[in-house]
């Protein structure tokens, strides 16, 4: 039987890469993001090797969320696996200088948006007894850091909303995963200095950070462990990148 992922933030870095690989596997794909060009070329690109939904889809959108999953066609409405990437990080001010915008979208992106996908999709799977989500959370919400604030934050409650879920789920079959990437080059600093492309390579200049693909390569594990395994929480950084030490102010 073919098997159903739908992915958040399919349009680049990771959620893109998990597109690529589970395409590659032969899974049927639901695509969500908001750049619809970019899923236009991609299903154009992936649809030789799978049946592929794209969805135009604002995952902040809730009354939209719930709307495109309630409506999702036959053949694409049993979802095997969930993954909810969709997320960013706005800035990198401290606390008293920070944009409070900034602190909405992430809220509502990262925090709000992840709960509408997983509250309109877990029904379904609860209803069929089967299913697994997976979603990204980072060592930011394990490890706090200068400018971090509001993004660790939200992916601290990513990784409590992540347990919790299967605290709710005990006696299913259906599996939580929160996957916890270090640094890794994406568009992710793109979008958290706002397109100022210049600061964001500086982000990755001379070190080996993760790639996408090492973690569509774990997404992609985890969703093929066997069923009496739960992988509760995966961190993963690249090799250099460690931690510091505690800061002493002296006077
Ligand atoms: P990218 O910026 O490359 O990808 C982010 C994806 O999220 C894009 O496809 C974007 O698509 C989508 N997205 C953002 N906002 C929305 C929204 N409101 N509705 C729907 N889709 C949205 O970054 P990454 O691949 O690095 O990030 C993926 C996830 O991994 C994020 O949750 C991020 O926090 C997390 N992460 C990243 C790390 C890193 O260092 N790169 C490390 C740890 C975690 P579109 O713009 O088309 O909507
Ligand atoms: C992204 C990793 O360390 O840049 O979640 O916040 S980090």
């Amino acid at each position: 039987m073919v098997k159903t992922i739908v992915i958040s933030g399919a349009t680049s870095g990771f959620g893109r890469s998990c597109a690529e690989r589970f395409a590659e596997e032969g899974w049927k794909l639901v695509l969500i993001g908001r750049r619809a060009k970019r899923l236009e070329e991609m299903w154009k690109e992936l649809s030789v090797k799978t049946d592929i939904f794209t969805i135009t889809l604002d995952v902040q959108d809730r009354g939209k969320v719930f709307e495109t999953f309630e409506s999702l066609p036959v053949d694409f409405s049993k979802i095997d696996v969930l993954v909810n990437n969709a997320g960013l990080a706005m800035g990198l001010a401290p606390a008293f200088k920070a944009d409070i915008n900034d602190w909405d979208t992430m809220i509502d992106t990262n925090i709000k948006g992840l709960v509408y996908c997983t509250r309109a999709l877990l029904p379904g799977m609860v209803k069929r007894n089967a299913g697994q989500i997976i979603n990204i959370g980072s060592i930011s919400g394990n490890w706090p850091y200068p400018g971090g604030n509001v993004y660790g934050a939200t992916k601290a409650f990513v990784q409590q909303f992540s347990r919790n879920l299967r605290a709710d789920l005990h006696g299913t079959k259906i599996r939580v995963t929160n996957l916890e990437p270090g640094i890794a080059e994406t568009e992710f600093s793109i979008v958290r200095f706002k397109g100022d492309e210049e600061r964001a390579d500086k982000v990755y200049k001379d070190i080996q950070a993760l790639k996408a693909g090492d973690i569509s390569d774990i997404v992609w594990w985890i969703a093929n462990t066997p069923e009496h395994i739960n992988v509760n929480q995966i961190e993963v950084m690249p090799t250099c990148q460690t931690w510091g030490p505690l800061k002493i102010h002296r006077e």
